[in-house]
């Protein structure tokens, strides 16, 4: 929470501050929770009341917890359609009611779209941090609050009022502290002044590519900032044995490698924050790439990889963990490790026509004559991505040019190549580029397909038929 509050002009002599609500159940005849408030004035009683969008009251019941001033409450009469307000009244004299400014709204926002955190500090634990967002609907909402963690520890916030237009929210906060754990808060306000309870949180993504080796986890900590979570190690925390990267569209057409697993969520331990980095084949560091700290505790966890060092073999991992009930302290668990597959180089293709992909990423089976035109046309490849057939010796062949031995394709798209070994026909029948294919060799051919139990498919639809034998016999030298 920051520092700053919205102050209202009105003055009254019975009056109360809000100083937090947290709605823990906010479902149709069911609004629980608790808040905290201050009074201002001279008055004993209060009542809590839900104010309808036609200014009438229904009262909650409140079970105060630490004196007067902190609260539990449940209002049985809450209504996601009607219901507006969540408000103090002061009751004075002889039990008169008298609104205060102690209200906040209760109707969902959910408005908030497009939010997008971005940092320029590649250190590990500091942030130059650069909010956008976007909302929805703005016609009953005056002004945005976005809250930030620590500048020096002590949290950081920015007001924004509203505009016309449909261009991004853009918030420059500049530099700032970090720690595990850490969220960007979105609230917002009504035309009067009443903030909305509902929010939107985001993680931070603390970029780290400075950072050569494992983060100092003792060392985050060593601030006497309120911010500052302890991170003790957790040894070996189980999980992630579905991790894995894997090259995908990012949701603009570029294909990007992404590295992701299913979030192990118990009631008891639960990952708060993953720190990512790049190591190599002796799974020692090479540099490190971001904490991810995570928006929501379940579900699949997705992260976006940068361009992997030429000497990565593995993402390693580092689950920050929290105890349930427990939030002052978190654990840095054992790192897991991922390997780079080959499917970390973009793959670029969608699907392709009359060729069998085979095992070691090379594409069969060219037959004899075939032009590059052709070939090209069997592969359906991402927007936006080149494609071009390179004979023997690197240089690119025309449309109408024949696909000789040696030939490769080749897929690049934003300066990343994919080289794609070609195999023949011939090379499927045993036979090397020179040998001439007589009828014999295709006859023998067919004959060992129609005894075994796995017969080669040539054309790409998983079976040898006609359509193969036919593939056959055109490598018959003329
Ligand atoms: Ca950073
Ligand atoms: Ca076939």
């Amino acid at each position: 929470m920051g520092p700053n509050h919205i102050v209202h002009a009105t003055e009254s002599a019975y009056d109360a501050h809000l100083d937090y609500v947290a709605i823990q159940t906010w479902m149709e005849g069911n609004l629980r929770g608790n808040l905290g408030f201050t009074k201002i004035g001279d008055y004993e009683d209060y009542k809590l009341v839900i104010v309808d969008t036609n200014g009438g009251e229904h009262a909650c019941e409140v079970q105060e917890n630490n004196g007067s001033s902190d609260v539990s409450f449940h209002c049985p009469d809450y209504s996601t359609a009607n219901s507006k307000y969540l408000r103090i009244n002061a009751l004075v004299g002889q039990g008169s009611p008298v609104p205060t400014n102690a209200a906040t709204r209760i109707d969902v926002f959910g408005r908030f779209s497009g939010i997008v955190l971005s940092d320029d500090d590649p250190d590990a634990n500091s942030l130059d941090l650069t909010v956008r967002f976007n909302t929805n609907d703005e016609t009953d909402v005056s002004l945005y609050r976005i809250d930030v963690p620590g500048v020096l520890g002590y949290g950081s916030n920015s007001f924004v009022e509203t505009k016309e237009g449909d261009d991004p929210y853009i918030v420059h906060f500049g530099k700032l502290a970090t720690h595990p754990g850490d969220r960007v808060i979105f609230y917002a306000y009504d035309r009067d002044g009443y903030r909305f309870s509902d929010y939107e949180a985001a993680g931070i993504i603390d970029v780290m590519t400075n950072q050569k080796n494992w983060i100092s986890y003792n060392a985050s900590c060593d601030t006497d900032s309120q911010n500052c979570m302890p991170v003790e190690p957790y040894g070996e925390f189980a999980g992630h044995e579905d991790a894995a990267v894997a090259s995908e569209d990012d949701g603009t057409g570029n294909v990007k490698a992404f590295v992701r697993w299913v979030l192990p969520f118990t009631m008891e331990i639960f990952p708060v924050a993953y720190d990512i980095y790049y190591a190599d084949s002796n799974k020692e560091i090479i540099r490190g790439e971001a904490r991810v700290n995570l928006q929501y505790l379940t579900g699949e966890f997705r992260h976006p990889l940068s361009q992997a060092p030429g000497a990565a073999e593995y993402v390693a991992v580092v689950p920050i963990l929290r105890m349930n009930g427990n939030y002052f302290t978190l654990y840095h668990a054992d790192p897991f490790y991922v390997p780079l597959s080959a499917t970390a180089t973009p793959d670029f293709i969608i699907s392709v026509e009359g060729m069998v992909p085979l095992a070691d990423g090379s594409y069969g089976y060219v037959p004899k004559g075939m032009t590059a035109g052709k070939l090209l046309s069997r592969f359906n490849v991402v927007d936006g991505a080149s494609k071009q057939v390179l004979d023997k010796n690197g240089e690119p062949l025309d449309t109408d040019a024949t696909v000789e031995t040696g030939a490769k394709l080749v897929l690049s798209k934003d300066g990343v190549t994919r080289t794609i070994t070609l195999r023949f026909v011939y090379e499927a029948m045993g036979k090397s580029g020179g040998d001439p294919v007589t009828i014999t060799d295709i006859a023998l051919f067919i004959i060992q397909q129609l005894n075994s139990t796995d017969p080669k498919d040539l054309t790409g639809d998983g079976k040898f038929d006609s359509e193969d034998t036919r593939l056959l016999l055109k490598e018959l030298a003329e």
